[in-house]
Order: C-alpha cells, then sequence, then structure tokens
C-alpha cells in the first residue's frame, strides 16, 4: 500500500481499537459503587478528522494539524435510551469547547458525533467556556449552564487575570443551542452554577458558587442557592449558602455543585466536589449530600470524608490529584452512572444504583470535626463487630 494510505489506516484502526475496547467494572470495591477499568474518554477519542487533515497533497507527511490536549469535566443526559455526554475537550491551544460524545450502555464505546457544538456567544465574546451542566428542566428545555471565562479588563497588565461568569444556553436536541445571556449575580464572580430540574415556588432555582477570585474563592465559596424568575434573563438577587466549607475537612478550601441533582423518594441526590490544599497543591474529591425533597436548599444529610477521590492513574494530569464531577444519570433500572474526570485529563464512570446511593447518604455518619470524635465512632465499630452485635 502507498505510505500515505498506509499510515491514514493505521491511524484510523488504532482510533476504532480504542473506541470498540470493551470496558470492564472492577472487582474489588467499597460496595457503594464500581470504578471502571478504563477511561471512557480520552483525547486518544477524539476522531482522527478533527485533528487530521487528511488530504495527502496538503498533508503529505499525515501530520496532526489541531491537536487534542484532554477530555474531560462531561456533562451527562439519559435521553431515549442514549447514555450522551457534553465533552469539555481542550485543544492544544488550551482552549475548550464542547462536543457530544454517545455510548450504547454508559460504560464504552463512547463515540463523539461529528461536529463539535457551535456554542452562540453573547455580544462580550467568550475566551473560554468549560464544564457543562445538564438540566432537563420541567419547562421542557435542555439546559446547558457552563463556565465562561473572560480577560479581566481591570487588571489590563495581569495576563493571567480572569473573570469566570456563569453562561447559559438551551437545546431540545443537543444539536442546535440558543445562547441566552450570562447569569447577573451580586456575589462576586461565579462558577460551578447549576439549574435545578423543577420549578421552586413557580420561579427557577440555581446551585451557585459565589467566589472573590477567578481562583481563589476568598470570602465567598460554599455551595448557594438562589431563585430567578426568568432563565431569557437569569438573575438571583439573593444567595443563601446551603453547603458550607469547613476547616480541616475535605472542602476546607472551596467547594462545587456538581452535576444536576437525581430526585428520590428520601430527597434530592447531590454530588460535589471539595478542594483542600496540601504541600503538593489543591487535592480535589467527590462528595455526597441528601436535600429535603420540598425544600431542595435544605441539606438533610452530609456523609462525612470523600466518596470518590483520585486513585491509581486518576492522580496524574494537567493538574493533578483532581477528580471532579458534572455529569450523572439515571436509567429506567435506577442504575447510576457517575461520569467523572481526572486531573483535568481524561473522563471515568463509576456505577451504582440510586438505592445504594440512599443508603451511603442516610447511613454514613457526617464529619466529627475531631479526631477524638472519629476514634470514638470507628471504637464503636470494632465493637460491634467483634462482639458479634
Ligand atoms: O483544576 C481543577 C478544577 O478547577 C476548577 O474548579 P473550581 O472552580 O471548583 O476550583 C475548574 O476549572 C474545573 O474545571 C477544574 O477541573
Amino acid at each position: 500500500m502507498h505510505p500515505f494510505h498506509e499510515k491514514k489506516a493505521a491511524l484510523i484502526a488504532e482510533h476504532e481499537a480504542l473506541i470498540t475496547r470493551p470496558n470492564e467494572a472492577r472487582q474489588s470495591g467499597n460496595g457503594i459503587y464500581s470504578r471502571w477499568k478504563y477511561p471512557v474518554l480520552t483525547a486518544a477519542h477524539a476522531p482522527i478528522f478533527w485533528r487530521y487533515d487528511l488530504n495527502e497533497q496538503r498533508n503529505p507527511h499525515l501530520m496532526e494539524r489541531l491537536g487534542v490536549n484532554a477530555t474531560f469535566n462531561s456533562g451527562a443526559i439519559y435521553l431515549d435510551g442514549r447514555y450522551l455526554l457534553v465533552v469539555r475537550v481542550e485543544g492544544n491551544d488550551r482552549k475548550s469547547f464542547f462536543a457530544m460524545a454517545e455510548s450504547p450502555n454508559g460504560t464504552d464505546q463512547f463515540r463523539f458525533w461529528d461536529y463539535p457544538i457551535e456554542l452562540p456567544e453573547t455580544e462580550d465574546p467568550d475566551t473560554n467556556v468549560y464544564d457543562m451542566r445538564l438540566t432537563q428542566h420541567a419547562d421542557g428545555w435542555i439546559y446547558g449552564l457552563f463556565c465562561t471565562e473572560r480577560k479581566d479588563q481591570s487588571r489590563p497588565n495581569d495576563t493571567s487575570a480572569a473573570v469566570a461568569n456563569c453562561g447559559i444556553a438551551r437545546t431540545r436536541d443537543l444539536k442546535t443551542w440558543e445562547r441566552l445571556p450570562d447569569l447577573i449575580s451580586y456575589s462576586g464572580q461565579q462558577r460551578n452554577v447549576v439549574l435545578h430540574p423543577e420549578f421552586v415556588n413557580g420561579k427557577y432555582a440555581l446551585y451557585t458558587r459565589p467566589q472573590d477570585g477567578f481562583i481563589d474563592v476568598g470570602s465567598g465559596g460554599g455551595i448557594g442557592w438562589g431563585l430567578t424568575d426568568s432563565m431569557e434573563k437569569a438573575e438571583v438577587k439573593d444567595e443563601l449558602v446551603i453547603d458550607a466549607k469547613v476547616y480541616h475537612t475535605i472542602k476546607e478550601v472551596k467547594n462545587g455543585q456538581g452535576p444536576t441533582p437525581i430526585k428520590t423518594p428520601r430527597g434530592w441526590l447531590h454530588l460535589a466536589h471539595g478542594v483542600r490544599n496540601t504541600a503538593a497543591g489543591l487535592r480535589y474529591v467527590l462528595y455526597l449530600f441528601l436535600t429535603d425533597l420540598q425544600e431542595p436548599w435544605r441539606v438533610t444529610h452530609l456523609p462525612g470524608g470523600h466518596f470518590i477521590a483520585p486513585e491509581g492513574e486518576e492522580r496524574v494530569g494537567d493538574v493533578s490529584n483532581v477528580t471532579f464531577s458534572n455529569g450523572w444519570l439515571v436509567n429506567e433500572r435506577g442504575e447510576v452512572f457517575i461520569y467523572y474526570g481526572s486531573s483535568d485529563t481524561r473522563m471515568h464512570v463509576a456505577t451504582t444504583t440510586v438505592e445504594k446511593l440512599l443508603d451511603y447518604a442516610l447511613n454514613t455518619p457526617p464529619d466529627g470535626l475531631r479526631s477524638a470524635a472519629s476514634v470514638a465512632r470507628r471504637i464503636a465499630l470494632i465493637r460491634q463487630n467483634l462482639s458479634g452485635a
């Protein structure tokens, strides 16, 4: 075969082998969920025709022209039996964009749709967009709330000064998106904003994350709650912190709502990320909590400690020691697929059920906030077990 065609065929075959590789649930686990062996998406999953110019005349060496650096922090939705992710794809130029990937079973064979999403801009163009949360709302629309980042024009000489806000778009088919004005809030910058799927007191409800700076939340932080009359001109006048950051916990520095909460008979299940500082930098882990069915802003159960933390290869990447989730879904059998990014580099899945998550939320003790309290609780468990009670 002609060398160019041979190389092209090899590239396509290697890519196809990656996409069709069967995934497998890891046998060992904590009984709460199963992690799956292979990442569901990596940079190498991006289609060959997104990265290479496949014309021999223009690209005789078959070089990668537009590299993809990472695929991570994906929103998720289960629609008509299809497992869909809205993936944060980051090019080698550091710009993130959104692209849909679809799987027949939720754990492997994720394949990107042919074209990434062409997200309309507002009159103030985004520099970077990322971490979309999908919410199928009671009003009939599917909303995508994401972070829009722009240069901080008040600090023109600081080339890394940025401002984060909540961008809002909506769709009915995940193909054509209508861009709505960014969220207006009065508590500083915003990231990790998530739309609650039902109306609350006739209004749209948002989980927010007010922050003083782009990275540092400063005196802000915590998962907030606010109402808005409309999503076409979303404005949150008052924010109530419903889950604050707390000293010497997994969310000591900051935290943020993950995906849209899941409605269960016992309350709303929430997944969130908590951040603490270490000598090696920030560590991001996931935690779970439950809020009241009628008053979703009221936390009823807050298990102590992390629910998912980086393990093995998940620990290393562009921003190491990070697990981050902005997408999960439930199928008609009550199976839950938790999609999480590791170290801002790749996507993984862990599977469980609503029943198990509720058991975890209802029966895992809260953080005792002191070593002595932790020891007392562990000794009580040991005594029970050793006495055969
Ligand atoms: O790099 C870790 C994460 O940092 C940010 O999250 P947060 O606003 O909570 O600090 C986001 O940029 C997120 O995408 C990223 O994974």
